[in-house]
């Protein structure tokens, strides 16, 4: 078939858009319930994230046991984690062995990057444009495109003069790149800064990291999987899975249901230490109060500043790296070794907070009028997150509006899934739902869960269209923002709140009240027969002639 403008036709029950976690899942879910399904992909192979930041020293910060499908008990018991934390080989090797092991990709179209679909309200069905100048039909869109997968590159007066190489983190070659004998410089310190930093600065002649804002950083203290561990936990599988969903994050690690104040000063500071010596982002677990209470923030955030100062030698350079926000307001980052690499005599931090980039030149940076050389840029400048990846395609429901447009004042959804006027067009780990502040892979597959049964319940009910009621929807963000702001999250400048990226509209937009309360509710609404949702059949249907 063709469109008349020599670009192919076909027609599938359900595009998904992206080859990730959550597009893997669900194309394997969704062929279970019997649909022709169908994933287009930019990349050209699986792994979403895992495939596009393929920096060195890329590594995940939950622990891989937990980081990975449980939807296949003979995948989880088979499959052999190497480390506490995988790292993104590791991670995109098992990535590939899914799509192998369930046979998913002779569904799959690679290289094939979706620029617009659009939704006919006649036919029902939502028209797909692909980048190869190919339309694809489908009655129902799955968009997995990923929270943290539109790169975010400032624009510096002067990058484009810039002679040497320039790599974004998130958008990394292939090909190893060897930084020997180099001036290299780095800007930004988020998480992927962390992991590439100590990294480079092995090879480099010198490596300059420009930061604006410092972060909270607690060690990984990866190595190998202790085989006792492995054991345990794979005797356990099912049950540490069905512990994990009862805890707010997904993860299962273990909550204090103790405040800050209830022990006194040297329990207090065991806790810290004991958290700190464990590693990992269960640091903020240490007291329920953490992330609610100001003076309890501040004393956990004291602690990392202690280490910090404990472990950096120059003591100018420690000031410059100790946070002055609140602690888990940003995500937390998970280490290895980057406070000890500013010991290096070839490290040198430069605040950019005081005095910003002034400009890029063909040969370096320039901060406050000196010009420190670079052979090489690495932008570690992260995402725009949560919508980035969304408002980047062309994506129209009724009356031909767009979703960017309808969201220029904040992301609107329901569950984080679905959005009104946008029928039968889903998204997994929507804003809206709890997604990146979860362990992501549990959480995907919860998220495609329900959207099979959504798609399953329009079937019932005749295989016309099923969006959000608006008034859900308005209730939706409206209880979400209310509890965010309970917290200590509109703090700082995040991601979160898409405050990273110049512009966008200042809202938290992850659901923040955990995984067991958005389970709950997503139970209670399909209990209620998709209570919110509003169903319609197709006025003509003029299905057959797309
Ligand atoms: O991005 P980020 P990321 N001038 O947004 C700076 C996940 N992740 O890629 O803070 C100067 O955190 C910016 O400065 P500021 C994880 O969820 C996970 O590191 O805006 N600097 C900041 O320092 C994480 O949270 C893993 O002031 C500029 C940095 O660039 C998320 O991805 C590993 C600037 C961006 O940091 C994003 O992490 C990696 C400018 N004009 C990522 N613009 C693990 O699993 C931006 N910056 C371990």
């Amino acid at each position: 078939m063709a469109d008349g403008q020599g670009g192919a036709l076909a027609q599938f029950d359900v595009v998904v858009v992206g080859a990730g976690f959550a597009g893997l899942y669900a194309l394997y879910r969704l062929r279970q319930s019997g649909l022709s399904t169908c994933i287009l992909e930019q990349g050209s192979g699986v792994g979403g994230t895992w495939y596009w930041n393929r920096y060195p020293g890329a590594r995940c910060d939950t622990e891989s046991l937990q980081y990975s499908y449980q939807f296949s008990e003979e995948l989880q018991q088979d499959w052999e984690w190497s480390e506490r934390y995988a790292t993104q080989p590791e991670i995109e090797r098992y990535l590939n062995h899914v799509a192998d092991r369930f046979d998913l990709r002779r569904d799959m179209r690679f290289s094939t990057k979706v620029e617009a679909t659009v939704f006919d309200e006649r036919s029902g069905l939502w028209q797909i444009r692909t980048g190869d100048g190919n339309t694809t039909f489908a009655r129902y869109v799955v968009m997995a495109t990923g929270c943290l997968s539109s790169s975010l590159t400032p624009k510096f007066e002067g990058m484009e003069s810039f002679a040497g190489p320039q790599y974004h983190t998130a958008l990394w070659p292939k090909e190893p790149v060897d930084f020997t004998g180099q001036n290299v410089a780095v800007l930004g310190t988020g998480s992927s800064a962390m992991q590439v930093i100590p990294i480079i600065a092995e090879q480099a002649k010198q490596l300059n990291v420009f930061q604006r804002t410092a972060n909270y950083a607690v060690p990984a203290w990866n190595g190998p999987l202790d085989r006792d561990y492995l054991k345990w936990f794979k005797a356990n599988y099912v049950e540490n899975r069905k512990r994990a969903k009862r805890l707010v994050s997904g993860f299962l690690c273990y909550y204090n249901p103790k405040t800050t104040f209830e022990v006194s000063d040297e329990d207090r500071d065991r806790e810290y230490e004991a958290r700190w010596r464990e590693g990992g982002i269960g640091y903020l677990a240490a007291f329920s109060d953490i992330t609610t209470n100001d003076e309890a923030n501040r004393l956990a955030a004291d602690f990392i500043h202690r280490k910090i100062r404990s472990i950096v030698k120059d003591p100018k350079v420690a000031e410059l790296l100790i946070p002055d926000s609140v602690i888990g307001c940003k995500r937390l980052c998970v280490h290895a070794g980057y406070y000890a690499t500013y010991n290096r005599d070839n490290v040198a931090l430069i605040d950019v907070k005081t005095d910003p980039v002034e400009r890029i030149t063909p040969t370096g940076v320039v901060v406050a009028g000196k010009d420190y050389p670079a052979d090489t840029l690495v932008l570690a400048t992260g995402f725009d997150a949560m919508t980035g990846a969304l408002n980047k395609i062309d994506i129209r429901g009724r009356r031909g509006i767009s979703l960017k447009e309808k969201w220029a004042e904040g992301p609107r959804s329901y569950l984080g899934v679905a959005s009104s006027g946008f029928p039968n067009l889903f998204t997994v780990t929507g804003p809206g739902s709890p997604s990146v502040l979860t362990n992501m892979v549990p959480t995907i597959e919860q998220h495609v869960d329900f959207i099979a049964g959504c798609i399953a319940a329009n079937e019932a009910r005749g295989g016309g269209t099923m969006e959000p009621e608006v008034a859900a929807e308005e209730a939706w963000v409206a209880d979400n923002d209310g509890v965010a702001h309970r917290t200590l999250r509109y703090n700082c400048t995040s991601w979160y709140l898409g405050s990273n990226v110049p512009g966008k509209k200042r809202v938290f937009m992850p659901f923040v009240a955990g995984l067991p309360a958005f389970i709950a509710k997503c139970d209670e609404i399909v209990s209620e027969g998709y209570r919110g949702f509003r169903f319609e059949q197709i006025q003509e249907n003029a299905r057959g002639a797309a």
